[in-house]
């Protein structure tokens, strides 16, 4: 499995790198949700200044970060675009059942010496149901659209429609 993540890290789209200023990350996307799809979830930032050796990771707490993927410099001036594509399944082995947000990170290796240049967190909305973990979509509620928090409970269908993790009979 992580070979398949350093693969797809692999698709990282751009380079920068300008001698001089220290390394500065903004413009870090998605801000919202985070939905597995099948073409996998895109992870962009822009940055400036001397920007050799990136490195971009997920954080996990039972996995670690990612297998270091490191991030090619290219010279150009101005800011640069990074890009990384992280498929469906790879994005599903670091999301595991009871996390509520992804949380990814831009690191810059120098000499062996890592600096955190930015973090970012991202609630989680396995079946992109606009449902987060967050809401109380959680475990099998965040695999099956068809059940959220913020739909009633049917009585008596034996599903827990509305997430709260009973099926009431509601008599
Ligand atoms: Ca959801
Ligand atoms: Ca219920």
């Amino acid at each position: 499995m992580r070979s398949m993540v350093i693969w797809s890290l692999v698709t990282v789209a751009f380079w920068s790198h300008s001698a001089g200023a220290d390394c500065t990350v903004s413009h870090e996307t998605p801000t919202g949700p985070i939905t597995p799809t099948e073409n996998g979830q895109r992870f962009a930032f822009t940055a400036i200044g001397d920007c050799q050796n990136l490195v971009w990771g997920i954080s996990n707490e039972t996995r670690g970060l990612t297998s270091p993927a490191h991030v090619a410099p290219r010279t150009g001036p101005g800011p640069q675009w990074y890009s990384v594509r992280i498929t469906s399944v790879d994005l599903a082995y670091w999301i595991e059942p009871g996390m509520k947000e992804l949380e990814w990170s831009i690191y810059q290796e120098r000499r062996g010496d890592w600096t955190l240049l930015s973090t970012m967190t991202n609630e989680i909305d396995m079946d992109g149901d606009g449902a987060t973990r967050t809401d109380g979509d959680h475990l099998l509620c965040d695999a099956d659209p068809a059940r959220s928090p913020f739909f009633s409970e049917v009585c008596g269908n034996n599903i827990d429609d509305d997430c709260d993790g009973v099926s009431e009979r509601c008599e």
